[in-house]
């Protein structure tokens, strides 16, 4: 849980709405930090919150995500042309999920907090 360090905007929307002490629950389609057009973001938490990990889609896959996100991963957003493959283990092994566009709760996958390396193609997810 990061709500309260997260950035300087959330404090700053807490000021503008009075003081009050109100945490924001994002909803489901909304991503509290949006994934830029051409990019793949894996949000530590599910329905997109906290501080993603953002990957441009032409730079390509990623066979050993950083810490940050390493095995952190609940939901994802795929806002590029191409097809995001997470798996569960390195080097793009073991289990994994194809993201097409995007994934609210990667609970349903049974994928939660199993991130460890990112495949980006030109192919059709399935
Ligand atoms: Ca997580």
């Amino acid at each position: 849980m990061h709500r309260w360090g997260r950035s300087a905007v959330s404090a700053s929307m807490a000021v503008a709405v009075g003081g009050l002490m109100v945490v924001c629950t994002s909803s489901a389609a909304e991503a509290a930090i949006a994934c830029p057009s051409g990019y793949v973001c894996i949000y530590p938490d599910i329905n997109y919150g906290g501080q993603p990990y953002v990957r441009r889609a032409s730079d390509g896959s990623v066979s050993d995500l950083p810490d940050s996100i390493d095995d952190r991963g609940s939901s994802v957003i795929n806002n590029s042309t191409r097809t995001a493959r997470i798996y569960v283990s390195n080097g793009y092994s073991g289990r994994h999920v194809c993201v097409r566009s995007a994934i609210a709760d990667l609970r349903s996958y049974d994928m939660n907090d199993r991130t460890r390396s990112l495949k980006i193609n030109n192919d059709a997810c399935g």
